[in-house]
């Protein structure tokens, strides 16, 4: 055999990458994988974003995967970079979005030594992960990666792990024929259980359907947006999913999220077909599981879901159906377009209703002081175009983004459904890295932003021009707020000594202006997008703004009364 034959592991697995379509890829280096880095040195297929701390890449890699539907890659090094990139791991899981995380591992030789920074990954990610393993052997990487991009997309997609210990990556073996690229594959619904569903719809009075979850597209969400136009179904979305149904289509019912419209709420109780499309119905889209009795709920129930084991799990459904959002959109136009009708006069009233309902809660409320955040973040969406993306992590400030903003576009939207502080920035940067051409707004709280405030370094290290809008009331609101619920006027470890968000922006190179005063947002704002940097703007908040319907001195008046 021929020198030519044999290739290390690191270029055995970067070829591989580069056979899976892989682009970008996200990280922070460590030494335990230099022979990837070096792959990668002559592979101008595969662009690598040198981030700041393994959450911030990890949580890129999910954006990366939610915008593309393809596994967001991302690489770190053993102990300490895989447990910072456990939070974007998590997310990935409770979003159900496709990634796939490269450990570098301590060489063969010294495993289960408890070796420098050695950890188990398949008991670490166990959980958290659809598939964890450890490729030992060089030559099993195409199958073994081939697996990853498999198991990351199908089904209910989510995060793959896998690790690869440092002598496997840099010993030369003889090199293997790259495995062929992926395909991603979800159910079809059975034409029969879809018979069941119309049958259903005939005789609804009150049908509804709830979206959201992991495996949907721009077309599935246009598919769906037709078949709403011709049934004059209400369609709401699930935390988080506010992008996957034009806010503005007539059928449009809103969020079900935290702090859902009471009348929506009563909406879902009170219908007689629920089809849950994609999403679990989990703990915050239904408002802490109050909207639907477990087992048996009240409300007949479809539950469409790509993976079996999700369907019964929590709600008993009257017609489960296996398959994946997109391919049910796609079944259910296609069954529009062959012909078949539905008489919508039962419910096409009502639809109007939830849709003027839905448009009534998205108009600004008045709140004290001078800093409105409703009007600001209403103003930006009737300024921002259509496909601007939109980001959040955690934080009361997140509340006002989603009732407040209106979403057009598939992916417009990218926000945790785990609820991970500190996830707008890096899906920010990732999402200008991948959309150069659309506006990226960024919001996150004081709190929220200095989890991963550091990779602003990373927007200025790439040039990537997004506008960060740094809520700043002083304080965890979120924590304070059910403090002053549950424990009145005793506020403890909440409260915040903040940096100056704007002169911090600057000193990273970045642009960094105040606003006190909601009236100079529009100026401030034109001013970020005019100064080809990426932008911080600080908000400043009265923390007594806690929501945009309650004080904090109401909040504990009110605790303390009862
Ligand atoms: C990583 C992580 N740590 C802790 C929490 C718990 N938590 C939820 S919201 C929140 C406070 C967020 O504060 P901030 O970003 O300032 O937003 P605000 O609520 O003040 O608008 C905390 C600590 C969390 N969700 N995620
Ligand atoms: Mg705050």
């Amino acid at each position: 055999m021929s020198s030519s034959d044999l290739a290390n592991g690191g270029r055995i697995l970067v070829n591989q990458l580069v056979a899976e379509g892989v682009d970008r890829a996200f990280g922070v280096p460590g030494e335990s994988y230099l022979a990837v880095l070096d792959a990668l040195y002559d592979t101008p297929e595969i662009a690598y974003h040198l981030c700041r701390q393994e959450g911030g890449a990890a949580m890129m890699a999910d954006a990366y995967g939610k915008l593309t539907g393809r596994p967001g890659i991302c690489f770190v090094t053993r102990g300490p970079g895989a447990t910072n990139a456990s939070a974007g791991v998590h997310i990935a899981f409770q979003d159900s979005t496709p990634m796939i995380l490269f450990i570098g591992q301590v060489g063969r030789a010294m495993m289960e030594r408890e070796a420098f920074q050695e950890i188990d990954y398949r008991r670490m990610f166990g959980q958290m992960a659809k598939w964890v393993a450890q490729i030992d052997d060089a030559e099993r990487i195409p199958e073994m990666v081939s697996r990853a991009f498999h198991t990351a997309t199908s089904g209910r997609p989510g995060p793959v792990v896998l690790a690869l210990p440092e002598d496997m990556l840099s010993t030369p073996v003889p090199a293997p024929v790259p495995a062929r690229p992926y395909h991603a594959s979800s159910g079809y619904p059975d034409p029969a259980l879809m018979a069941g569903l119309w049958q259903r719809f005939d005789r609804a009075k009150r049908p509804l359907i709830v979206v959201g979850g992991g495996d949907w597209s721009a077309a599935a969400k246009a598919d769906l947006e037709a078949f709403a136009e011709a049934t004059r179904v209400p369609v709401a979305v699930s935390f988080r999913c506010q992008d996957y149904f034009d806010n503005t289509h007539p059928c449009y019912a809103g969020h079900v999220g935290i702090a859902i419209d009471p009348k929506l709420a009563g909406r879902i109780r009170e219908s007689d077909l629920l089809i849950l499309l994609g999403t679990r119905f989990g703990e915050m889209t239904s408002s802490g599981y109050s909207l639907m009795k477990i087992p048996n709920p009240d409300q007949p129930l479809v539950h469409v879901y790509p993976d079996p084991e999700e369907l019964g799990r929590v709600y008993r459904p009257e017609l489960a159906i296996q398959a994946g959002s997109a391919a049910f959109a796609r079944a259910a136009r296609a069954m529009i377009e062959d012909g078949v009708t539905f008489d919508s006069a039962a419910w096409a009233e009502s639809t109007a209703a939830a849709h003027s309902d839905y448009l009534a809660h998205n108009a600004p409320v008045e709140v004290p002081g001078r800093l409105q955040l409703g009007k600001l973040v209403a103003w930006l969406a009737e300024t921002l175009p259509p496909e601007t993306i939109v980001t959040n992590g955690a934080g009361n400030y997140a509340g006002w983004v989603h009732r407040f903003y209106r979403f057009h576009k598939f992916r417009s939207q990218l926000a945790p459904t785990s609820g991970s502080m500190g996830y707008g920035l890096p899906a920010a940067v990732a999402a200008k890295a991948v959309h150069p051409e659309r506006p990226v707004v960024c919001f996150a709280g004081d709190g929220c932003f200095m989890m991963h405030g550091q990779e602003l370094a990373t927007a200025v290290q790439y040039g990537l021009n997004i506008i960060v809008l740094v809520v700043n009331n002083g304080t965890l609101g979120t924590i304070r707020m059910h403090q002053e619920n549950h424990y009145p006027g005793r506020v403890s470890a909440t409260d915040l000594a903040n940096p100056d968000f704007a002169a911090l922006a600057r000193a990273y190179g970045a642009f960094g202006e105040v606003v006190e005063d909601g009236a100079d947002f529009a100026e401030v704002f034109a001013r970020a997008q005019a100064s080809g940097k990426p932008a911080l703007i600080e908000l400043r908040l009265d923390p007594e703004v806690i929501t945009p319907t309650a004080t904090l001195s109401g909040l504990r008046a009110k605790a303390l009364a009862k």
